[in-house]
């Protein structure tokens, strides 16, 4: 009788509630391995190999570990050699404590802390760099005795990581890399970002743990998995005990980090006319078709024009097709951003829920979804917390959500109780505030939707108010600016509901509000370059990052490459969006990055870019 194949290690995850756990779940099954969720402390016992990911809060994670009794009995997992890989809260728990939320002592098996990125500056110039350290980075390998090499097989060399690929990290919080045999006995890679050198992965006996996300770093990232999970146990298991090496190793700070600037692909997506969920794209948010739509043959010739389409919905394609493709042309996150939300309970929206979905089961790099999360009470009466709503799309697979007309109105509320002087400013209430605290700020994108206001250029700033502090004056105006606008001046309205309805809240005003509530990263679009093809609105990308020290994603009239290189030449944004240069196929995404790293711009680097 055949001999029945090699059974193979039952391999566990741990989900302590309020990870991402579904992007890694998917990576996992993408690499053709089953697992299983830890239930209860019994299933520890039962486990070969453990995976533990997730983002968020330090505090949450310990405390959510004590109140599932399963704290002490992974603790006794670790100890007992078998093979543990922890994804960034599950590295950072293993250490003894964190400055994030209340104190409460991690599960210490390395007598060091994790502590917040406090004045990150640019090693050359000594401006301020945002936190959350949100992009693509590199993990150095760490200068080591010959013991270790053969450790770092798990993540560099033959088949791993290559030494130039780039990693998805997205954390406010990290282990500062400081030279002791502590962290020269554990320290597997550091990573530099700004002026801060930090131990981006640790590895010592069964334990392999890092900071980075493998499961969102596209084709590298899930190489990193891979050998994981292809790995022997023997080859995996050991005690963390084994003695250190008293060795310091210094590590020299480099004059530019290894941060890139990523290029976002999105999709706006609504239902059309006959209620089929498509990704459209219009020009200043109107996305019905002009005239009539073309008619192609087979060969894609024109042939003639429908003229029943006129006024119908553009339909540029299906939201998960489009989302693949992008990833597999070097996308380094995708953003869904469902615009006819705000007519429906997102939760309602299951459409919008299943594209999610569909898309993390094969996109492997940072997926973004907005609209319609806020609190919503559905036709039945019941009512949906916008936390309710974004655990959903977290649970489909979401690792960030974007809030945008929920935010202004958060906003304007809180312009208010300043201005009567009302405490508690901030009530802990809102959709930002909420989502925040529960999954991290770095999971809460707030989407803006600011349309430019025209005032005379001889204007007395002081007549608009606290709205002055967004004016831009057309002779100083920058990037592609037209002669009419020269004569003019202008400031940043912002607008709710796709544009449809002004507020009088300005960019600056929301930047700051937003930042206050605990979002981690801005999405600002403009409504008046959006589907123009003009370029960046600068002076609007310049005004917000200016304001904020959250990463500022620039969004709306990308039309050729150098408009990416012009974005990223005179402002400090950390990322460039586009959507119709893309739907279209005007610009491959690849041609954007390499026109970036032809003009030095650091830009994701991958030697295969879709697994
Ligand atoms: O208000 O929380 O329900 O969120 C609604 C979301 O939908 C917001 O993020 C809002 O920006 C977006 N939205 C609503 N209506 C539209 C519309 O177009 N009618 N999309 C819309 C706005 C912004 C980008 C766009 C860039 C790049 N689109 O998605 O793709 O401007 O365009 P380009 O590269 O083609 O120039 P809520």
């Amino acid at each position: 009788m055949a001999s029945s194949p090699p059974s193979r290690p039952r391999l566990f995850i741990l989900d302590y509630g309020a990870g991402n756990v579904r992007s890694l779940a998917n990576s996992v099954k993408a690499l053709g391995y089953e697992f299983e969720w830890i239930k209860d402390a019994s299933d520890f016992d039962k486990a070969d190999k453990l995976l533990f990911p997730g983002v968020g809060a330090f505090n949450q994670a310990i405390t959510s570990l004590h109140t599932s009794s399963l704290f002490y009995p992974l603790k006794k997992y670790l100890e007992s050699g078998r093979p543990y890989f922890g994804i960034c809260i599950g590295m950072q728990v293993l250490f003894a404590g964190s400055d994030e939320g209340a104190p409460v002592p991690g599960l210490s098996l390395i007598d060091a802390r994790v502590e917040l990125f406090k004045d990150v500056k640019d090693v050359k110039t000594g401006s301020k760099k945002a936190v959350p350290h949100m992009g693509w980075n590199e993990a150095t390998p760490f200068p080591s005795t010959s013991s270790k090499a053969k450790e770092q097989q798990l993540i560099h060399g033959n088949g791993g990581v290559d030494q130039e690929e780039d990693l998805y990290f997205v954390h406010s919080y990290a282990v500062p890399y400081t030279p002791s045999p502590l962290l020269s006995s554990w320290t597997n890679t550091t990573t530099q970002y700004g002026d801060k050198t930090f131990v981006s992965s640790i590895r010592r006996g069964n334990i392999l743990a890092c900071q980075f996300h493998p499961e969102k770093s596209g084709a590298a990232g899930l190489r990193v998995l891979k050998r994981w999970l292809d790995a022997p146990i023997e080859e995996l298991s050991g005690s963390m005990d084994e003695e250190a090496k008293e060795e310091i190793v210094e590590i020299k700070l480099k004059e530019v980090d290894g941060l890139t600037k990523r290029i976002v692909a999105c999709l706006d997506v609504r239902t059309n006319d006959s209620g089929d969920l498509v990704v459209t794209k219009g020009d200043q948010y109107d996305v019905r078709e002009k005239a009539p739509a073309p008619v192609t043959d087979a060969s894609s010739t024109v042939t003639g024009t429908n003229p029943a389409s006129g006024g119908d919905v553009i339909n540029l394609g299906k939201p998960v097709d489009l989302a693949r493709r992008y990833y597999e042309s070097g996308a380094d996150e995708i953003c869904f951003l469902n615009i006819t939300s705000f007519r429906s309970s997102a939760l309602l929206d299951q459409p919008m829920l299943a594209v999610v979905s569909a898309a993390a089961e094969t996109i492997f790099v940072p997926l973004t979804v907005g609209g319609g999360i806020k609190d919503t009470v559905d036709p039945d009466g019941t009512k949906r917390s916008a936390l309710e709503v974004a655990g959903a799309y977290f649970r489909s697979g979401a690792d960030k959500v974007s809030i945008g007309s929920d935010a202004v109105f958060a906003v304007e509320a809180l312009l208010a109780r300043q201005a009567s002087n009302t405490t508690p400013l901030l009530t802990g209430l809102t959709g930002i505030e909420t989502i925040s605290a529960a999954y991290g700020a770095q999971a809460v994108v707030v989407s803006f939707d600011p349309k430019r206001v025209y005032v005379p250029l001889d204007i007395d700033p002081s007549t608009l108010g606290p709205h002055a502090a967004s004016l831009i004056l057309g002779p100083n105006a920058k990037g592609n600016v037209t002669e009419e606008e020269r004569t003019k001046a202008w400031w940043y309205q912002c607008t709710v509901m796709g544009g449809r309805d002004v507020r009088d809240v300005d960019v600056v005003q929301l930047a700051k509000g937003v930042e206050m509530l605990g979002a981690g990263e801005i999405l600002l679009n403009s409504v008046d370059r959006d589907g123009s093809g003009r370029g960046f609105d600068l002076d609007l990308v310049e005004l917000v990052k200016g304001s904020v020290g959250i990463p500022v994603v620039a969004s709306s009239g990308a039309g050729k490459v150098e408009d990416f290189g012009e974005l990223f030449g005179e402002t400090e944004a950390e990322a460039g969006l586009a959507a119709g240069i893309f739907h279209r196929k005007e610009v491959p995404i690849q041609d954007v990055k390499s026109f970036l790293l032809e003009q030095k711009v650091p830009a994701r680097r991958a030697k295969d870019v879709a697994h």
